[in-house]
């Protein structure tokens, strides 16, 4: 497969909107100067060869192929587990325009340091030049990028994630611009791992992790941080979001896209099962999307969205029969799993799946309690969207789907109540903006400490989150028809410290409330932190809440919110005077209200 080296696609045609692409596979390979050159098509054939070469070299380990046909285990380096924040980048000329919330650095700093990792890092190895969109292949809110890299894992997980291959490379002529994502594995070495983005070049670097979110450049550091920066300029969003359309008895379906930070609830929210007295009323769940959604407004006012992804690349552990039975059917043949345990049977396994015992751990190692969880906290699988049972016939529709409802949520132990809705649109954007969650094991780091994470982006936005909550604001325009926003939380804890809330498919009794709420159809209670549904206003027939429970979820603890409106007045001083006057005005009006 790799015999020649192919430098340029197709040299031989004249003014040829592949000249900029040519030259930049070119110059990359000058610089990391590999043995092969690989223009990725996408095949089956082309994929089963890499699969075939990863089997002989060991990257991938089969797993048992009567119950888990086509799907692979891949254990990482220990060292390259999860995204690492500290590390990632945003390299604007001004370093105020990546802001507080990113890690700056000079741009001409940024490609001196990272050439010079790249310098000759691909002897002896492959270099696939892996062309991609992001978005349905025919969509006009999709975009296209091409990703060089020294790792056929990553080339397998785009295949999975994006669109890749010949279509891709087809629209990347036919439009002449795109993403360039320049990665390599490098040494794997913690110390010499960089993850770089150059918005005003649509140009991102990443070496030294072979990690998902640092490593396939399709999704957070295209489809977010530099989707993000485009989306500003062009007047569209690049949200960290899931896309769910929720269908009532009466065949109508409403989308509700809903940002949670990393490792809190997306992927099981986007395939949620309704409980049993809904499915037999007749409700659907129809998923669109887990992870990402790129939304901007339609001729009639509405926000239409897009899912730019392929696939999911979800947490494994916790995922099980009763927590998440779409993503267990999914992902039950042709899926990549990474850095999960095995059965004596060669089947996956993670903590939360059964009652059985692993043979090996994450590592490989003979199981032992005494090291820790037999799956690595932040296990992955990466699996194509079409393999889900929810799959939503809308998810491929160029125009995408119009929103009805924009939900914002996080981890939080304490406080924040089950549900509640903003009174309008610069509401809504502050509620956005104080969002907090306590940390997961999706980034490296300490887990379970509180933090801002502003619409779940805070290692997403590739620009100065003032910035960005000003382009928030500014859809509120005459003739929109903007979606009502609302804010939940399924972490609440009791004294015992557990959960209140069952979760899960039981959200859907949230999210009926929301849909009734858009309709004008639920009531509330006027509060000043928004609208509180009473436990009356939810259907809860067959949910057994405790009276802590009942009290906490709908509750709404004055003191409590003052010092954390007083936190959020702080946070946003942050960003100085930079912070839109409208969200500061937002926070003192609510902090007045209260006291
Ligand atoms: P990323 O892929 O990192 O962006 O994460 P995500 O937001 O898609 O999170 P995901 O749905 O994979 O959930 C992460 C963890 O939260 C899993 O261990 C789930 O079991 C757990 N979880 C999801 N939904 C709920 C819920 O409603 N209640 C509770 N208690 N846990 C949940
Ligand atoms: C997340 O961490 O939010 C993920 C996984 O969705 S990663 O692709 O690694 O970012
Ligand atoms: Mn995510």
């Amino acid at each position: 497969m790799n015999a020649a080296v192919d430098v340029f696609k197709s040299q031989d045609s004249q003014g040829c909107r592949l000249d900029a692409l040519n030259a930049w596979v070119a110059e990359v390979a000058a610089l990391t100067q590999p043995d092969h050159i690989h223009w990725c098509d996408g095949s089956d054939a082309e994929n089963a060869a890499l699969i075939a070469r990863m089997q002989a070299d060991g990257t991938l380990l089969p797993l048992n192929r009567e119950t888990d046909p086509h799907s692979w285990l891949h254990r990482s380096s220990p060292s390259d587990v999860a995204r690492v924040e500290h590390l990632t980048f945003v390299c604007t000329p001004e370093r105020d325009d990546a802001g507080p919330n990113n890690h700056w650095m000079a741009p001409a700093e940024a490609h001196a340091k990272m050439d010079a990792l790249f310098a000759g890092c691909m002897r002896g190895r492959t270099l696939y030049v892996v062309p991609y969109c992001m978005g349905p292949i025919d969509s006009p809110l999709a975009r296209c990028g091409v990703e060089i890299t020294d790792s056929p894992y990553v080339v397998a997980n785009m295949r999975i994630m994006t669109r890749m291959g010949a279509a891709a490379l087809a629209r990347i002529e036919r439009e002449g611009s795109f993403v360039k994502g320049l990665h390599s594995i490098g040494e794997l070495d913690p110390e010499r791992r960089f993850i770089m983005h150059f918005p005003e070049e649509l140009t991102i670097k990443s070496y030294g992790s072979g990690y998902g979110g640092n490593a396939l450049l399709g999704k957070k550091c295209h489809a977010l941080r530099i989707a993000s920066h485009q989306a500003r300029q062009e007047g569209w969003l690049a949200e960290h979001m899931l896309i769910v359309g929720i269908e009532n008895p009466q065949g109508q379906t409403h989308y509700v896209a809903a940002a949670f930070p990393s490792a809190c609830g997306k992927t099981n929210l986007a395939m949620l099962i309704p409980p049993e007295g809904y499915r037999q009323a007749g409700w659907k769940v129809w998923t669109v999307g887990d992870d990402i959604c790129w939304m901007r407004p339609g001729a009639d006012g509405r926000l239409y969205a897009i899912n730019p992804e392929a696939g999911f690349f979800g947490v494994a552990p916790g995922t099980s029969d009763s927590s998440n039975p779409n993503a267990l059917a999914t992902i039950s043949h042709h899926t990549i799993f990474t850095n999960v345990a095995v059965t004596d049977e060669q089947e996956p396994w993670w903590e939360g799946l059964d009652g059985r015992t692993p043979a090996l751990d994450w590592q490989g190692r003979p199981y032992d309690p005494a090291n820790g969880p037999a799956a690595h906290p932040n296990s992955r699988f990466t699996v194509s969207a079409r393999q889900c049972p929810s799959y939503s016939p809308r998810a491929e529709d160029p125009q995408g789907v119009p929103i009805s409802a924009i939900v914002f949520g996080g981890r939080r132990a304490s406080l924040v109540p089950l549900v509640f809705e903003a009174r309008d649109w610069p509401h809504g954007v502050l509620v956005g903006a104080a969002m907090g969650s306590e940390t997961t094991a999706a980034a490296t780091g300490a887990v379970g400490v509180m933090r801002r994470d502003p619409m779940a982006m805070k290692p997403f936005c590739g620009y100065n989150f003032a910035d960005y909550f000003a382009h928030w604001l500014s859809f509120d325009q005459p003739g929109a028809k903007l979606p009502k926003i609302f804010h939940v939380n399924w972490f609440r804890k009791g004294d015992d410290g557990k959960f209140l809330w069952p979760g899960f498919g039981e959200n859907l009794r949230v999210l009926e409330w929301m849909i009734k709420r858009v309709e004008g159809q639920a009531d509330a209670v006027e509060t000043p932190i928004g609208h509180l549904p009473r436990p009356a206003d939810l259907n809860l027939e067959g949910v057994a809440l405790s009276q802590e429970a009942e009290a906490k979820l709908f509750g709404f603890d004055r003191d409590g919110w003052r010092s954390e409106v007083e936190s959020i007045g702080a946070y946003l001083e942050e960003f100085g005077g930079r912070m839109p006057g409208a969200l500061k005005g937002e926070q003192e009006r609510i902090a007045s209200q209260l006291g």
